[in-house]
């Protein structure tokens, strides 16, 4: 059945665009990608504690984006998804380490106990270090008939995205931030434009490069991702504050405790919605010269705006 938040119209003629489906194919999909990207071998103990949170589940939003984008490009999901699990492994490094006593000092993540709980932070750093080594081995090795320049665009991508221009400088700021007050919008927004934007543009615009796209609808294509991330971002705040433990699956009300700054701390919950649904607004219109083409990428946007956790 699909639900009423998930179910987009395009026109009156076009058929519903049936998300929670596609959403479930998807998943699956790439789940099982994940399982066979990185068997078991020795030694086992940071084997096992890699795939522990690989494969712990999760709305799997970074791949699922990527393999779009390809298709919408005129590629194929086998072309993209070694990057696919690449993009997944580094997202699940980032928690992992996000997770740790010396950053946010989690016990809980997608409904499991963090890595560091079960493995002991010495095997959860080196969990999370591996994971990232493996992502580019994994892309440079697995990925087939992409021509190579389109690889090497994407490991360059990638390791700019994770980088002191990414994801590490947006925890650094994040760390820097904490215990502030007086945090402005604009440095809240850069902070998570590195944290969480970095990574999903990256997803959007990776599957396009290795289907070949060219400069113009790459641009096109990270508008639509930067108004996602920001988007998505938002909606985690408010979910943060309104979402149970059960729901998101790790520790719920953490930025009140911690009295972070975050957009609803700023702006209210309702101005936040508004804002959110506006980025989302923003990132569809990119899309108009893609029609039906682009109904998954549609679909996605109104989603993160109504998502649950
Ligand atoms: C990248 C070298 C390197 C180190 C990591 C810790 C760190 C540096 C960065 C923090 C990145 C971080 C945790 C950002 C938050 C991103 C975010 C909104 C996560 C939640 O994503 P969802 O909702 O989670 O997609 P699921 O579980 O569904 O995948």
């Amino acid at each position: 059945m699909v639900k009423a938040e998930e179910r987009v119209e395009h026109n009156s003629e076009s058929a519903v665009f049936d998300l929670t489906s596609y959403l479930k194919q998807r998943k699956s999909l790439v789940e099982e990608a994940l399982d066979r990207s990185l068997p078991v071998s020795k030694p086992e103990k940071i084997y096992e504690a890699m795939r522990y949170s690989l494969l712990a589940g999760g709305k799997r939003l970074r791949p699922i984006l990527c393999l779009a984008t390809c298709e919408l490009a005129g590629g194929t999901i086998a072309m993209a998804m070694p990057t696919a699990c690449a993009l997944e492994m580094i997202h699940t490094m980032s928690l992992i380490h996000d997770d740790l006593p010396a950053m946010d000092n989690d016990d809980y993540r997608r409904g499991k106990l963090t890595n560091h709980k079960v493995y002991g932070e010495d095997i959860a750093i080196l969990a999370g270090d591996g994971l990232l080594a493996y992502a580019f081995e994994y892309v440079a090795a697995a990925t087939q008939n992409v021509p190579p320049q389109q690889v090497v665009k994407v490991l360059a991508r990638l390791g700019r995205t994770v980088s002191a221009a990414g994801l590490v400088g947006g925890q650094v700021l994040d760390l820097e931030s904490e215990g502030k007050t007086d945090i402005a919008a604009e440095t809240l927004t850069l902070i998570h434009t590195l944290k969480t934007g970095a990574l999903l543009e990256t997803a959007v615009v990776s599957g396009a490069i290795l289907a070949g796209a060219g400069a113009e609808d790459v641009a096109k294509l990270s508008r639509y991702a930067q108004k996602i991330g920001l988007a998505f971002q938002i909606v985690d705040d408010i979910l943060d504050i309104t979402a149970t433990k059960e729901e998101l699956g790790k520790t719920a009300g953490k930025d009140l405790e911690a009295q972070k700054v975050t957009y609803p701390s700023l702006w209210g919950i309702e101005e936040s919605k508004a804002q959110a649904q506006e980025l989302v607004d923003g990132a569809i219109a990119e899309l108009e010269s893609y029609g039906e083409l682009a109904e998954p990428l549609r679909a996605i946007a109104q989603y993160i705006v109504s998502r649950k956790n």
